[in-house]
């Protein structure tokens, strides 16, 4: 009994892949979110990163954030400053407020694809 459920997980393994293997859920649609292609054309894929807002500057489309680490960029936990995709995003924000927020490198330049509060 216990041989031919072994015979059955290996063929299942063989037709779904190697990656069957060394995951006890295979779930691909996961798989693939966890390991974002890294490139500055997918920011909708941007993980979520903590913030909070330490200078707005409504009329360049900037702001600094005290962020923590954003793997897409592979960046550290830092203070800096960012550009806006959108300065509509800046609206309803204020110095101070515990923030999340998606980055991406656009045109050279690093820049807030989406922002939310967290209060
Ligand atoms: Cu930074």
């Amino acid at each position: 009994m216990k041989l031919v459920q072994v015979i059955a997980a290996s063929g299942l393994a063989l037709a779904f892949g190697i990656q069957a293997q060394t995951a006890s859920a295979p779930s691909p649609a996961d798989h693939a979110a966890h390991h974002p292609p890294g490139s500055s054309s997918t920011p909708a894929t941007a993980p979520w990163v903590d913030a909070e807002v330490r200078k707005i500057d409504t009329g360049a489309g900037k702001l600094t954030l005290r962020h923590g680490q954003i793997q897409n960029l592979d960046m550290p936990p830092m203070t800096m400053v960012f550009k806006v995709a959108d300065a509509k995003l800046l609206q309803g924000l204020k110095e101070g407020d515990k923030v999340r927020f998606t980055a991406d490198k656009l045109n050279g330049a690093y820049t807030v694809t989406a922002i939310s509060s967290t209060k």
